[in-house]
């Protein structure tokens, strides 16, 4: 086993940031006020049984309100960057496309005080929740169909229009593959489209998840492409920032020793990473997904592979864990087949010698993250070999969310503020990472912890706590710290700087 080494700050290059992240719906509630319009999550939570413990993100953490303390608490942090997602319906809550004022002064504040606070915003413009009257037009159904893109782009347009003086680093969506394979694939998340044998009896909406998963990760793709456009064409040159996106995908080992599963670990990354950066970098699609989806997966125009090629100044790689992949052969009909099994792979927490991939850290109903700080250097590996060093040189690397979740529900607050378990993952990663950039030289330029706070977490709701610090959700949103925020301070302070921070905390906090 490794050596648990000291980390300290010195083990990262000086210009390397650190911050954290967090996303619209899981924190801002304020759900009906300040005229914000409803979108695809406000929906989706409100159907029984779609999120576990029938939560919803009504309130969340109430950071609409909240966010003059909650940047006070990333300035005790120690933070540098902040990255966080606007809610497209909080400025365009109608078919009217008119913007909301309300809206634009919320994110104008939050911006101003972020500054004020000495923290960079980093801004994801999708981060899931869709406008609903998007997902209603019937000539756009969401991102169903290319009707989309034009509708993105000018939300993106009014985003670097209004917040771009200030705003230096966009990311357009978070997670295309998410929010494809879990919102027209398996139907966890909004809008819950499925039609997979196994999920038939479920209440989810009924949609084709052997052509669906792929035709939204294209219309998103392109809305990307067209945004970045946008960006260059009218912005960049003003505002010099830069614009990205941010990709989730986890890492695959090979089940067993064969020359089988070794394929089948590599067309999970395939189907996961590759999926939607070989667009990014001037390639089709995968060869893996062409053979495994065939027909059902849409093919580029030469124009629109040209648009994408190029089309990011940096990739956000959002890291949580890794699985063991093995090979396997599905009997079923290609209209029957979905994301999850044109990869012709079963995924595992154990290999075939039963060893864990890692030490689980979520409870038992929701695991799905495993204590892998060893797989991120190796898809930083992997990246390498795939986009060529060379290119990667030019393309800094951004770890947008890196964390876990409690691995109890329901535990008492003294027990989830002591939060140790959480430290060591996070201590570990970040060993790995810096102990990588120094021997080989992978342009990583900065690390988010998901997340600032416990926040709404989807399909799992208020239970699956991610964050530095606790939130009392039946009790007025109550921020406590946790053990995990002082490591993090700890890790980030010097001495001196942490004086200074009580004073200016003290300066702000009485302004
Ligand atoms: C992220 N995976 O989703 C999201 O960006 C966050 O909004 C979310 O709260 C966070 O993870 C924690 O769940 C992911 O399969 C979904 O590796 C799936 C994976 C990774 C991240």
């Amino acid at each position: 086993s490794p050596t648990i080494k000291e980390l300290r700050r010195s083990d990262f290059p000086s210009g390397f940031q650190f911050g954290v992240a967090t996303a619209a719906y899981q924190i801002e509630g304020a759900a009906y006020e300040g005229g914000r319009g409803l979108s695809i999550w406000d929906v989706f939570s409100h159907i029984q049984g779609s999120i576990s413990d029938g939560s919803n993100g009504d309130v969340a953490c109430n950071h609409y309100h909240l966010y003059k303390d909650d940047v006070l608490m990333m300035k005790s942090l120690g933070i540098k960057v902040y990255r966080f997602s606007i809610s497209w319906s909080r400025i365009f809550p109608d078919d009217s496309e008119q913007l909301n004022f309300e809206g634009v002064s919320f994110y104008n504040n939050l911006i101003d005080c972020l500054l004020d606070a000495g923290i960079e915003p980093f801004i994801t413009l999708y981060h899931w929740d869709l406008p609903l009257w998007l997902e209603n037009d019937v000539n756009v159904r969401g991102w169903l169909t290319k009707g989309i893109v034009e509708h993105f782009a000018r939300y993106a347009g009014s985003c670097f229009k209004l917040f771009g003086d200030k705003v230096k680093n966009w990311a357009t969506f978070n997670e295309i593959r998410t929010m494809a394979v879990e919102g027209y694939g398996n139907g966890s998340k909004a809008p819950g489209r499925c039609s997979i044998s196994a999920l038939e009896n479920s209440k989810k909406t009924t949609g084709d998840s052997s052509t669906e998963p792929y035709i939204v990760a294209h219309n998103a793709l392109l809305a990307h492409g067209a945004a970045v456009q946008v960006y260059r064409k009218f912005f960049q040159a003003d505002q010099k920032g830069r614009i990205g996106m941010v990709v989730d995908g986890k890492w695959f080992e090979p089940f067993s020793v064969t020359r089988q599963d070794e394929d089948a670990a590599q067309r999970c990354i395939e189907f996961e990473i590759a999926w939607i950066l070989d667009p990014l970098f001037g390639m089709d699609y995968p060869d893996s997904m062409r053979k495994g989806a065939a027909n059902r997966l849409p093919k580029f125009t030469d124009e629109e592979l040209a648009i994408l090629h190029g089309s990011i100044d940096f990739i956000g790689y959002n890291y949580y864990t890794a699985y063991y992949a093995e090979h396997i052969e599905y009997d079923i009909e290609p209209s029957q087949r979905w994301h999850e099994t044109d990869r012709m792979a079963n995924t595992h927490y154990a290999n075939s010698e039963g060893n864990l991939i890692g030490e689980c850290m979520g409870p038992p109903d929701n695991d799905w993250i495993y204590n892998c700080p060893w797989a991120l250097p190796k898809m930083l590996e992997w990246l390498r070999q795939r986009y060529g060093k060379q290119q990667l040189s030019s393309i800094p690397i951004f770890i947008t969310e890196n964390g876990t979740m409690d691995d109890m529900e329901d535990m008492p607050r003294h027990v989830a503020c002591n939060d140790l378990k959480r430290i060591e993952y996070l201590k570990a990663t970040l060993q790995n990472l810096g102990a990588c950039i120094k021997e080989h030289g992978y342009n990583v330029q900065g690390y988010f912890i998901w997340s600032l706070m416990d926040n709404f977490e989807w399909n799992s709701g208020l239970r699956s706590r991610f964050g530095l610090y606790y939130v009392d959700f039946a009790n007025k949103q109550s921020r406590y710290i946790k053990r995990s925020a002082e490591w993090y301070r700890e890790f980030l302070l010097q001495n001196d700087e942490k004086n200074n921070l009580k004073l200016c905390c003290y300066q702000l906090w009485s302004k």
